[in-house]
């Protein structure tokens, strides 16, 4: 979120239609070529033929899940963008970056602490999390800071099923995240530059009353397989009302507590991203407009718009009421 240097963008005379790219790549595949990034000097960077995350070297297993039945967005975000346009900066801060360094990413086996204010802590593992009854897909559209948006098919459950589980105690009053911080698999963790100058783990945190929001899931897949690495594997936080980097990745603890805890962007940059970071229109960051964003669209490599932005990301009918009250300038 600092810098703007996009390995994507390529002139407009470079940019060709995905199915051929996709053809290109296979047939270059078969040949032995691929890796060899000066053979394709002609058609850029890897940055161009890693948005297409065909690279994956851990196997996706399929999820059986309820089908979303609310979706209010015709337009998904294609796979292959999903999955190779990302945010994860413990596998660098490029774009591009995190799909090539998480392919080789094993998430299991996992466990996940769920602990602090509660009766019933309570330790998941790696099957726990993706063999749940209760998987539902959720299409919800994602916001990032940075202002471009894509609407995802999530795999996930709702995160209050998890924490009433864990029985919390009255005096909770947040829900802090910590995402894992293993220097060995992901090169960001260790490598300052590559890292974003991040101080690793990675942390997040919500209010009890959004951690319980029927709105807010724990996401263990997309496109109804097992998540990638990049993605958060094995399990994710999804906030669809909030800027994108409160859905924090890869988590292996959730604990529940009295005070506010600190969260990742904030410690960076308290003028920046707030505790809250509800997607809004009306609050400019301080380095740019908030109120419009760029959609990624499917078709084409480079086929997006760009459309207003909406209060709470057109979340406000389910969530405005949780933030009566409250100056959101301030709260930002
Ligand atoms: N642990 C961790 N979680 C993270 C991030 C990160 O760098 N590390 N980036 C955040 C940001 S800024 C965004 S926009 C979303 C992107 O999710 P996606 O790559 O699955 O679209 O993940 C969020 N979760
Ligand atoms: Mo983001």
């Amino acid at each position: 979120m600092f810098t703007f240097k996009r390995k994507q963008d390529v002139s407009e005379n470079q940019v060709t239609d995905e199915s051929v790219y996709r053809g290109r790549r296979q047939l270059l595949k078969q040949l032995g070529f691929v890796g060899s990034t000066g053979l394709l000097a002609p058609y850029a960077t890897a940055g161009v033929l890693d948005w297409f995350g065909d690279n994956q070297t851990i196997a996706l297993k399929p999820l059986s899940y309820v089908a979303d039945a609310n979706r209010s967005e015709p337009d998904l975000t294609p796979e292959s963008k999903v999955t190779s346009y990302n945010n994860f900066y413990e596998f660098g801060t490029q774009k591009d970056q995190p799909a090539e360094n998480a392919k080789d990413f094993n998430p299991d086996p996992w466990t996940l602490l769920v602990s602090g204010m509660v009766n019933k802590p309570i330790t998941l593992g790696y099957e726990d999390l993706i063999k749940r009854r209760d998987l539902q897909e959720r299409i919800y559209r994602l916001r990032c800071v940075e202002a471009w948006s894509m609407v995802i098919p999530w795999i996930g459950f709702p995160l209050a099923s998890l924490l009433k589980q864990a029985d919390p105690q009255g005096s909770a009053k947040y829900v802090a995240f910590e995402s894992l911080a293993d220097k060995s698999r992901m090169p960001g963790v260790g490598n300052y530059f590559l890292g974003g100058g991040i101080d690793y783990p990675y942390v997040e945190g919500l209010r009890m009353d959004e951690a319980m929001h029927p709105l807010t899931i724990l996401a263990v897949g997309l496109y109804g397989k097992t998540l990638p690495g990049q993605n958060g594997a094995p399990v994710r936080l999804v906030v669809p009302w909030k800027y994108g980097f409160k859905s924090i990745k890869s988590i292996v603890s959730i604990r529940l507590t009295d005070k506010q805890p600190p969260t990742t962007w904030n410690k960076l940059a308290p003028q920046e991203y707030g505790f809250y970071a509800n997607v809004n229109p009306a609050v400019d960051h301080p380095r740019w407009s908030q109120a419009r964003e760029r959609r990624i669209l499917s078709g084409g490599l480079f086929n997006q718009t760009y459309i207003d932005t909406q209060p709470f990301n057109g979340y406000a009918e389910q969530v405005a009421s949780l933030y009566k009250g409250m100056d959101l300038r301030r709260n930002y």
